[in-house]
């Protein structure tokens, strides 16, 4: 994701409830079977921001994490689409 840009997560959940925190932002919801959540933010810095699940979930929970990675603007625009997603790398 671009840095000083506002960004919009919608997040659900397929089994159990889950937490979705993201740290040093104003980004904290649970996330409910059947429901959409919403939340919006900005990340000021570039860097690499962990995603922990924060509601106790089941036997995975203590792995269930994920990171969003944050570049500076110029250098988000500088990449094709494909290049933008972790996944793409792999
Ligand atoms: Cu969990």
């Amino acid at each position: 994701m671009p840095a000083n840009t506002p960004v919009k997560f919608r997040l659900t959940s397929a089994d159990v409830v889950h937490g979705f925190l993201l740290p040093d932002t104003n980004v904290n919801t649970m996330v409910v079977p059947g429901f959409v959540a919403e939340v919006r933010t900005s990340f000021a810095q570039p860097g690499e921001y962990e995603m922990p699940c924060h509601e106790f979930c089941g036997l995975g929970h203590h792995a269930m994490w994920a990171r969003v990675s944050v570049v500076p603007k110029d250098q988000f625009a500088a990449q094709g689409p494909l290049e933008r997603t972790r996944c793409a790398k792999q």
